[in-house]
């Protein structure tokens, strides 16, 4: 089949892009539920995209040299939905019928994971945006990184619709910012200038140049003036890829709800069902049959499908390449596979540092920081970098070079203080595959990362995440520094899992667990003050940490522990020093290191009861954060040492003394707990 000429809008284009649209009409409809403005405004972009630009093949959703599209738009999401069952993605029409249903394959947001040809996760405006900025990152640092004689062997675009609310959010300033600086010249995005948001005219609250403010960022620009206007959309996409050396951004103007007679350029098309007499009336505007609903013509369904997999030759073509760079080399055959499976090379167990008795009090971010770059050789592909704490974070590779425009094999982004963006341009490396990205900043500020830390979770992106600073043990930066809530924050995110190590040992254990943990985000979180380094020959080895929780310390002796004192991070030294206490005053105590909550409650029931035995219910826990959840541990007898208040601007000794987070308090409240027995 030849392709309509496409510098014409010819009859039959129209017709497919008339199928984009009431496909979203219809399922939003039928679900009396989602957003039928958008896709119905933007149908022309997808089918230009899908048809003429896009480098993808259907068969194969998870090709790692595809393009990738993001829509940052997620709430236009039948769009999307409409071009993968379209193109054939293996997507039905009874999935787009199902559209917004339990169970279905068509969420009112699309879905990494949940949805073949879905890239990301979208939804909270703007967030799309960012992790597109770390997918051309990941590119760029990849196509550097494995190469042919023939040039890159990963080397792609990244596109990207994105809509007022995208931008209005500050998360796409920052990222905008970030690829500016960095010369992302393979990042394109159209700008779905339709001047409607959800509450009406965007003139209300958007007034500003968005071209002038992206041109200020060194980014490429251009503007369509019709979105129907396919000629233009296609010399604009062709000139967006001719610039190599800066991201481009395309606004198209375009109208919400396209077509639909009493609705259009209103903001009342932009998140409801048109209703039945909308429906109708706008099916006669366009001269598109009443029913059937989802009706799809036979020739624009083999158009679509022809035209996705049409890519199946460049993708067979890339695996030919790739399969014969692998043959000549199996150093490099190791290098890829290792990447793209996030494993480290051979070797890297033993690399790792040591810490005994002997060694001198330590900072859990300086182990952290020897432990990275202990892990950078063998792991060629952990990249990333901190929002400008690389020297607090101890994030630094020391043997890398800057990731820049020029040096794009560099392993050190510098990020900036862009807390924003740089978490979720490290969801977008994560998904990109190949890299193992990870990034720092204090704990405290997770709170300017939560909401990409929160889709990192959903979507289960392996990043790593270095949060030094962990408590009001930083001292003098004082209450805005030092994280109360942010444990319990990060505790009850699903699928998150944070750990706080409690001394070197300790640290270099969650690092030999971070490295291997691909299942979601890992978050270590470390001290910026010195911690003694536990006596292991006399304590319980620092192994332990795997399962999340272990016996540290017990005068028990086989018997039955009287108390149990459980705490994470710089609190378990005071817990050993209470203990030390206890056991001279003749009472069985024993203390448990529970770094990672999570994991400890995943464990069997014969483990978790071996370390907290459930009869015992003088549990004490101890932690210099909020209180909120060790309940669970401790139980309704038990009772907690927690900071249930903010902090102050002082020397961490002071405040560690003021708020009770002593030997002499811990044993204190430890022997009160069990005289009230
Ligand atoms: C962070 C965030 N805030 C609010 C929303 C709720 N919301 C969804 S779409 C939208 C605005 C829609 O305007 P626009 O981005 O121009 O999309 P269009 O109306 O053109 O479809 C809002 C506020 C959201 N999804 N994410």
């Amino acid at each position: 089949m030849t392709l309509p000429s496409p510098d014409t809008t010819s009859t039959f284009e129209e017709t497919c892009i008339d199928t984009i649209r009431f496909l979203a009409v219809d399922a939003v409809q039928r679900a009396e539920s989602g957003h039928p403005g958008m896709p119905m405004g933007l149908a022309p972009v997808a089918h230009t995209l899908w048809t003429r630009h896009l480098n993808y093949d259907a068969a194969h959703p998870d090709w790692p040299d595809r393009d990738r599209f993001v829509l940052s738009a997620g709430h236009g999401s039948m769009l999307l939905y409409a071009m993968l069952y379209l193109t054939g993605y293996g997507l039905t029409l009874d999935d787009l019928e199902h559209f917004r249903t339990l169970g279905s394959r068509t969420p009112g947001h699309p879905e990494y994971g949940h949805t073949p040809g879905v890239d990301t996760t979208t939804g909270p405006l703007g967030q799309g945006f960012g992790n597109a900025v770390g997918m051309a990152i990941a590119e760029a640092f990849l196509g550097a990184t494995f190469r042919d004689e023939r040039g890159a062997l990963i080397d792609h675009h990244t596109y990207v619709i994105a809509s007022d609310g995208d931008l209005m959010e500050g998360v796409s300033s920052e990222a905008a910012s970030l690829a500016g600086h960095l010369g992302l010249g393979k990042l394109i995005v159209l700008y779905d200038d339709n001047q409607v948001s959800l509450d009406g005219p965007t003139g209300r609250a958007f007034t500003e140049d968005r071209m002038a403010r992206f041109a200020a960022y060194a980014w490429h620009t251009q503007v369509v003036r019709d979105a129907n206007d396919l000629a233009a959309l296609d010399a604009a996409l062709e000139a967006a890829r001719a610039e190599t050396g800066r991201p481009s951004i395309i606004a198209v103007r375009s109208h919400i709800g396209y077509g639909s007679p009493h609705l259009q350029d209103t903001s009342k098309a932009h998140g409801a069902a048109l209703g039945p007499d909308e429906v109708k009336a706008t099916k006669e505007n366009l001269g598109w049959p009443l029913e059937p609903a989802f009706y799809v013509p036979d020739d624009v369904l083999l158009y679509y499908r022809e035209a996705g997999a049409r890519g199946a030759k460049a993708r067979r073509a890339w695996e030919e390449r790739v399969a014969a760079w692998r043959a000549a080399s199996s150093d490099d055959a190791g290098r890829w596979d290792r990447a793209f499976a996030r494993e480290p090379a051979p070797g890297w167990r033993e690399a790792l540092p040591v810490y005994g008795a002997d060694s001198p009090a330590v900072a859990t971010r300086s182990v952290s920081g020897t432990c990275l770059n202990a892990l950078a050789p063998f792991l060629p592909t952990l990249i990333g970098g901190s929002a400008d704490l690389a020297s607090s974070n101890d994030t630094q590779l020391s043997d890398a070079e800057v990731f820049t425009a020029g040096s794009p094999e560099g392993r050190n982004v510098w990020f900036g203080v862009r807390e924003h963006a740089m978490a979720a341009a490290a969801n977008g490396m994560a998904l990109h595959g190949g890299v193992v990205p990870y990034v720092g900043t204090f704990f405290v500020f997770t709170d300017y990362m939560r909401p990409a830390l929160r889709l990192a979770a959903l979507m289960g992106a392996p990043v790593k995440y270095v949060l030094t600073h962990d408590s009001i043990g930083l001292g003098e930066d004082g209450p805005t520094h030092q994280p109360v809530e942010h444990l319990a924050m990060l505790r009850a995110t699903p699928g998150f899992t944070v750990v706080r190590p409690a001394d070197a040992a300790e640290t270099v254990a969650a690092w030999r667990l971070a490295v291997t943990w691909n299942e979601g985000p890992l978050a270590l979180v470390l001290t910026r003050q010195k911690l003694p380094v536990i006596d292991r020959a006399r304590y319980g080895p620092a192994d332990g940490l795997e399962r999340g929780a272990y016996v540290l310390a017990d005068a028990g002796d086989g018997e039955r522990p009287e108390i149990v004192i459980v705490a994470t991070g710089s609190e378990v030294q005071l817990a050993l020093g209470a203990h030390e206490r206890l056991v001279a005053d003749g009472v069985r105590s024993r203390v448990v290191s529970m770094p990672c909550r999570t994991i400890f409650f995943a464990q069997d029931n014969a483990y978790r009861d071996a370390v907290l035995p459930p009869a015992v219910w003088a549990r004490l826990s101890v932690e210099a954060a909020a209180t909120f959840g060790w309940r669970d541990v401790v139980g309704d007898r038990g009772a907690s040492i927690g900071l249930d208040h903010f902090g102050a601007s002082a020397p961490a000794a002071d405040l560690f003394a003021a708020f009770g987070f002593t030997v002499d308090h811990v044993y204190e409240r430890a022997r009160a707990l069990l005289r009230s027995r």
